[in-house]
C-alpha cells in the first residue's frame, strides 16, 4: 500500500515553500500527503505581505476529519505559527506514535517571522520534545538553544541542548554559514547513538532560496515513511535536495525558488525520448535502402531532451548504424551519451533554432543534394575554409560548420558539405522529432527512386 503522509503546515501562495512544497516533494516521492493547514500566507519571492491564522476550531477539524479516515505514516510540521494552533498540534503528536518530523520555520526566506515571538517558548515545550528529527537551519539552531553559533565548532553543543530539549534526532542546516565558503555542510546527531554525521557539497552559485527547509524536511519524512534509518534519510533527502537547488528557477523577481520535481521531469522526459528513438530506429531498419544512405562513417541518429545542457542529455544510438548488404544493422541499443560528433551538431543547431531535437547524418551524393535543395530549406560550409586550430582540436570541426552553416541560414533542415582532404563528405538532417527526420528520408528515398 503507498505510504502516506500528514503535513501540518502553512500555505505559500507563491508556491515555493510549504504546504504547496511539501506536497511536490512529497509527490515527488512517492508518497501520498494529505494536509492540515495553519496560517495562510500573501507571499511573493520578495515578501510575505499578509498572514492568516486559521481559526482554531476549523484547523482543528482539519485534522480529526483527515487524520479520521486517511491514516499517515509520518507527520511533518512545518509553520504554526501561535500558541492556539501550537496547543491543537501538540495533542495530536502526543497520539501519533509514528515517526514525526519538525521543522521548527521561524522566519520565511525573505526573513519575515513565521512564528509569533510569544510563542517560541510554548513551541520548545509543547512540540519540540515530539521530535523524532528536529531541521533547524543556523538561526533557527541558535534560538532553540539560546546559543550564539561562530563557527561549526558551536554545533555539537548547541546540537546537545536541543536534545536535551527532548528531540530524539537534530539536523542542522549549515547553508548560512560563512556565505563566501565554498562549501556547504548539513550536520546529523542523535540522542540514542551518540552519532554525529557531516554531508558536505559544493556550494551552488543562487544566492538565496525560498522553499530549500520545507523540501528538504518533507524528502527526510518521505523516505522516513519508506522506511529507512534516520541517518540513511538524511543522506537521501540531502541528495534530493542538492538537485532540487541545482534546478531552482526564478519565477518571480525575488529570490529562486527550488524545483523539488526537477527529477520526476528529467526521468520521465528521459523515458520518453529512449522509447520514442528505439522505435524510430526500428521504423529506419524496416525502410527498404535506407542502406544506401549510410556513409564511410556509418551513421547516428539521435534525439534529445528538450532542454539539454550537454551530450549525456541526447539519446542516441551506441555503437552507430552500419549498412549490411543492402539492409541496415543497428545494435539496437539506445543510450543518452551514445553520440558525440551528431549530439554535439545537435546542440549547436538548436542555439540557432530551439525547436531542433533530433538529427541524423547521411551519405553525400550530388542527387541527394539536388532533393534536398528541391524539399527542404539547406545550408552548407566548407570544411576547407576552417582554421587549422579548430581543425586540429578534436570533434570541433562539426561545431564549426553547424555554426557557420547556420549563421548563413538559421532555419536549415539540411546542412552539409563536400569533404576535405581525407574527410568524407556528409549530409545532416535536422528537425523536431525522429518522426520528422523519417518523413524526410522518405521524401529522399522516394524522389531518387523517380529521378
Ligand atoms: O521556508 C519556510 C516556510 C515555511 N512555510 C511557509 C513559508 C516559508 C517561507 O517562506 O512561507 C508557509
Amino acid at each position: 500500500m503507498k505510504k502516506k503522509a500528514l503535513t501540518i503546515a502553512g500555505s505559500d501562495s507563491s508556491a515555493g515553500a510549504g504546504i504547496q512544497a511539501d506536497l511536490k516533494t512529497f509527490s515527488a516521492l512517492g508518497i501520498y500527503a494529505t494536509t492540515a493547514i495553519t496560517t495562510l500566507t500573501a507571499q511573493n519571492t520578495k515578501t510575505v505581505s499578509d498572514i492568516f491564522v486559521v481559526p482554531k476550531k476549523f484547523f482543528k477539524n482539519q485534522l480529526e476529519t483527515t487524520m479520521e479516515d486517511v491514516k499517515p505514516d509520518v507527520i511533518k510540521v512545518g509553520v504554526l505559527y501561535d500558541d492556539s494552533i501550537i496547543k491543537i498540534v501538540k495533542d495530536i503528536l502526543m497520539d501519533f506514535e509514528k515517526p514525526k518530523i519538525i521543522d521548527p520555520v521561524l522566519y520565511s526566506g525573505t526573513g519575515v517571522k513565521l512564528l509569533d515571538g510569544n510563542s517560541y517558548d510554548s513551541f520548545k515545550k509543547n512540540i519540540l520534545p515530539f521530535a523524532d528529527i528536529i531541521t533547524p537551519n543556523l538561526k533557527e539552531a541558535e534560538s532553540l538553544s539560546n546559543t550564539h553559533i561562530e563557527s561549526d565548532r558551536d554545533l555539537r553543543k548547541v546540537a546537545s541542548t536541543i536534545l536535551d530539549l527532548g528531540a530524539k534526532r537534530v539536523v542542522i542546516k549549515g547553508g548560512h554559514f560563512k556565505k563566501n565558503n565554498k562549501y556547504i555542510s548539513d550536520y546529523y546527531y542523535s540522542k540514542n547513538s551518540k552519532k554525529a554525521y557531516r554531508i558536505t557539497n559544493k556550494r551552488l552559485p543562487i544566492g538565496e532560496t525560498h522553499g530549500t527547509g520545507c523540501n528538504f524536511s518533507a524528502a527526510m519524512a518521505s523516505y522516513i515513511a519508506m522506511g529507512h534509518k534516520p541517518e540513511n534519510a538524511f543522506i537521501l533527502a540531502n541528495t534530493y535536495v542538492y538537485h532540487a537547488l541545482k534546478y531552482a528557477t526564478k519565477v518571480g523577481d525575488g529570490v529562486l525558488v527550488a524545483n523539488p520535481l526537477y527529477q520526476v521531469y528529467n526521468n520521465s522526459q528521459k523515458y520518453q525520448t529512449l522509447t520514442e528513438l528505439q522505435k524510430c530506429v526500428g521504423y529506419l531498419e524496416r525502410i527498404d535502402r535506407f542502406s544506401s544512405l549510410i556513409p564511410e562513417t556509418k551513421t547516428n541518429f539521435v534525439y534529445s531532451v528538450q532542454d539539454p545542457t550537454n551530450s549525456l542529455e541526447i539519446a542516441g544510438v551506441i555503437g552507430r548504424m552500419t549498412n549490411y548488404g543492402n539492409r541496415i544493422r543497428t545494435p539496437n541499443v539506445i543510450g543518452f551519451g551514445a553520440s558525440n560528433h551528431i549530439a554535439n551538431a545537435l546542440l549547436i543547431a538548436k542555439q540557432f533554432n530551439p525547436i531542433l531535437r533530433s538529427a541524423i547524418n547521411i551519405r553525400y551524393s550530388t542527387n541527394s543534394i539536388r532533393i534536398c535543395e528541391d524539399n527542404f530549406i539547406c545550408s552548407s560550409y566548407d570544411r576547407r575554409l576552417e582554421s587549422e586550430p579548430s581543425k586540429k582540436r578534436e570533434g570541433s570541426s562539426i561545431k564549426w560548420g553547424i555554426k557557420y552553416a547556420l549563421t548563413k541560414n538559421p532555419g536549415a533542415q539540411v546542412v552539409y558539405h563536400d569533404g576535405d582532404y581525407g574527410k568524407e563528405p556528409m549530409i545532416i538532417l535536422l528537425a523536431k522529432s525522429p518522426r520528422k527526420i523519417l518523413k524526410m528520408i522518405l521524401t529522399i528515398l522516394k524522389s531518387r527512386e523517380n529521378s
